[in-house]
């Protein structure tokens, strides 16, 4: 950790916090951040050479493990032809068409980030439906763009701040907060106001891991139907992941619009937004939308995108992250039952994520409920003990192609080690 923390003493001085992005600077589970130097397959290794089996995967995008090597060498090429154009290639093409191909999805717009393709969303469904409000849910996160750090998740809910500082009341004033799974609290919404769009996690990934009840998803859709409103899936998380179609395939609900990140970019800076073509068709230049970016669709980020989702044409990788998240979240249901501790897990596709404190996780006020301080002495066990897990009790776990049943084993005699040793110390 010597070079970690020197680096960390270093970066408080010239960084807001030492980071550049919250959640990585550990505050909420105490101790150092860790300096990452290199990652390879499913593991990272930080700058003091240490390595640690890892279940952050930048966040999801890493879905075949660090460093592979395909993309590493579409990169590689990509890189000898030029770094930007600003001018469009045909890489950009053959992501889109993949895209749009995987998804059914009839047009998309490449951004650089989530958050750009939520807010840029969000403007054109307001656009569509020409009203203002928006409704999104509680714990829900989709990036950090004025309109969407009501009531957020992920960082936001880490630091204790789901609201945050610098959003004016007037922008806030637009976004209506509803409470996930629970069809309900959004149609009181839908009755009361001219909605422009529902904003869903399909999956909600930054509260922890909340699967969506029976019926939910599918009831946003007949509510948004009836209420002309669009509904939009923030497949930031879920998509490519759940499978190639993302969480509309997997729940089979279709949205209007669905954003996409990092993971369309190989772990390059990427996002998108898409849908129907008569809503796409809004945006500048063949509508009165505006949204524009010199490096939307740079040829680097495009060729290592076509690089991974050509690999995710085989079945195998799905069946693989799948079976070896099961096995996961199976164990880690099994530590919890052996020991009798108060805890749950839940787990979809190759996501999962355990809860300290609580018996059952499926809505927002459940997850308050979590122990997050148990959380953090568990993180800091399992860090010491060579896994990588999130820094937060509010985010996922994400398993990748490269782990492999070993990975999952070692993962689960750590936790079961640090478990019954929290328990022995009366931590548990
Ligand atoms: N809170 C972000 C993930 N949901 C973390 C992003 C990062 O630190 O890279």
């Amino acid at each position: 950790m010597e070079k970690s923390k020197a680096l960390f003493n270093r970066a408080v001085k010239v960084m807001p916090g030492g980071v550049n992005s919250p959640v990585r600077a550990f505050k909420a589970v105490g101790g150092n951040p860790l300096f990452i130097d290199r990652a390879d397959g499913p593991k990272i290794y930080d700058a003091d050479g240490k390595g640690y089996i890892d279940y952050v995967s930048s966040w999801g995008p890493m879905i075949l493990g660090h460093n592979n090597p395909k993309i590493r060498d579409a990169v590689k090429a990509a890189a000898q032809k030029g770094l930007s154009f600003g001018a469009p290639a045909e890489a950009e093409v053959k992501l889109a068409e993949k895209i749009t191909n995987f998804t059914g999805i009839e047009m998309v717009r490449m951004v650089n980030s989530g958050t750009e393709a939520v807010m840029s969303a969000l403007r054109l469904a307001r656009a569509y439906t020409n009203r203002k409000k928006i409704i999104k849910f509680a714990g829900c996160y989709h990036g950090h763009s004025d309109s969407m750090l009501v009531k957020a998740g992920s960082g936001a809910l880490t630091t204790g701040e789901p609201d945050s500082l610098g959003v004016t009341g007037a922008v806030a004033e637009d976004t209506l907060v509803a409470a996930y799974n629970d069809l309900g609290s959004v149609e009181a919404l839908l009755k009361q106001y001219e909605v422009a769009c529902v904003i869903v996690e399909p999956v909600a990934a930054n509260m922890g891991v909340v699967l969506p009840r029976d019926g939910f998803l599918s009831g946003l859709r007949g509510l948004c139907d009836t209420y002309s409103a669009l509904l939009v899936f923030d497949e930031v998380i879920t998509g490519f992941r759940l499978g190639r179609g993302g969480a509309q395939e997997y729940y089979g609900v279709r949205a209007d619009l669905v954003t996409s990140g990092k993971i369309i970019g190989g772990g390059m800076p990427v996002g998108a937004y898409g849908g129907k073509k008569a809503i796409m068709e809004y945006i500048s230049p063949c509508g009165a939308v505006y949204q524009a970016g010199t490096l939307s669709g740079n040829p680097i980020a495009m060729a290592a995108g076509l690089a991974q989702l050509a690999m995710l044409e085989n079945d195998e990788v799905y069946k693989h992250i799948d079976q070896m998240c099961v096995k996961l979240a199976n164990g880690m249901s099994a530590a919890i039952k052996d020991l009798g501790l108060k805890a749950c897990v839940n787990q979809v596709g190759s996501l999962c994520c355990m809860f300290f404190g609580i018996e059952t996780a499926d809505d927002y006020q459940a997850v308050m409920g979590a122990d997050t301080k148990l959380y953090a002495r568990y993180f800091r066990e399992m860090l010491a003990a060579g896994i990588y897990l999130a820094p937060s009790q509010f985010e996922a776990m994400f398993v990748s192609f490269a782990h492999t049943g070993n990975d999952i084993t070692e993962t689960l005699n750590k936790a079961e080690m640090v478990l019954r040793k929290m328990k022995s110390e009366g931590a548990l």
